[in-house]
């Protein structure tokens, strides 16, 4: 693994970036990739963001899509917030592949490095604070819009500063940003105070759903993607919805299933206390944090439920 200081040193030596983020990208990696597209380019390099699949509506307020305008020949890959090659989806291909140099700058401990330059600090709640330190280390000038962007990406991943993973370090960095920011209020507004009529929509599909296994410590939350789409709705709009399961008194662990297809499910994981999902993620080909992390299953959803079930046993 690299320092910061190394990266930092790269950074200002070369040019012409290509800033990647993960598959459905979230507050993290949209804020990072603004907030570094936005810093390199006010110190005159060439940078712009490569998003896999767009951003969801939900983001939309703090997405500018003039980042993702490309006038230059890419060189260098600069992944953020992304944990594998896999979470690239297309843009492995497209962009990671044809580059032949790249840096990853990330926060999931499960990240193997793929890069040339790695920079993992899974203690980091946010890959935002990554790239904060980042910045105040290539001595960027931190505007108000660099800052919206990185409290976007730390308010994010943090559940506005109520996971477990927020840290001393989180506020820190975080006071500094509201030194930036006059009006922060109406950014944690957009992102936790408001549903899309979409979203809410998608909650009164979803609430039949839920149920729950082993004396009410594991509830499950099912989401077929097709009556949400029939609905008009977005299916990204149950992603709101991931921490209602885990919310409920007595669960430790909650999963919310989501059927793509009758052979393809995908399963966010949530904890409270004490069961590790990214170790219980990791045992179905997936991955995350502690008390966030997901997996897809290749197979029916009554069948995943069982698969899951039968590990919950031994951890709840
Ligand atoms: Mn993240």
């Amino acid at each position: 693994m690299n320092t910061l200081a190394q990266i930092s040193a790269y950074l200002k030596q070369n040019n012409n970036y290509a800033i990647i983020t993960h598959k459905n990208p979230d507050g993290d990696c949209l804020g990072c990739a603004k907030a570094l597209c936005l810093a390199l380019k006010n110190m005159g390099k060439n940078a712009c963001v490569v998003l896999p699949n767009p951003q969801s509506p939900r983001h939309e307020f703090m997405w500018d899509n003039s980042l993702e305008e490309k006038s230059f020949t890419p060189q260098c890959a600069l992944c953020v917030d992304v944990a594998s090659i896999s979470q690239m989806g297309n843009s492995f291909e497209e962009t990671f592949q044809k580059l032949s140099e790249s840096v990853c700058i990330d926060h999931h401990g499960t990240n193997s490095g793929f890069a040339d330059l790695n920079y993992i600090d899974s203690k980091s709640a946010a890959c935002g604070e990554i790239i904060y330190e980042l910045l105040v280390e290539m001595g960027a000038q931190i505007n108000e819009e660099i800052a919206k962007a990185l409290l976007v990406a730390i308010a994010d991943d943090t559940g506005s500063f109520q996971y477990s993973n927020t840290s001393a370090k989180t506020h820190e960095i975080v006071s500094q940003l509201y030194k930036i920011i006059p009006n922060p209020e109406p950014i944690m507004r957009a992102l936790y105070g408001t549903h899309t009529i979409g979203e809410i929509d998608t909650l009164k599909e979803i609430i039949p759903s839920i149920e729950y296994h082993l004396e009410g410590k594991v509830c499950f939350m099912t989401a077929n993607l097709e009556a949400i789409v029939n609905l008009g709705a977005d299916p990204s709009n149950v992603d709101a919805w991931l921490g209602l399961p885990r919310s409920a008194v007595g669960v430790e662990v909650a999963a919310v299933f989501k059927i793509h297809s009758q052979n393809e499910v995908k399963v966010s994981f949530r904890s409270n206390d004490y069961v590790d999902v990214s170790a219980l993620a990791s045992k179905f080909g997936g991955g995350g944090h502690i008390r966030a992390a997901g997996a897809t299953f290749f197979e029916d959803v009554n069948s995943a439920k069982e698969k899951i079930l039968k590990e919950l046993k031994k951890l709840v």
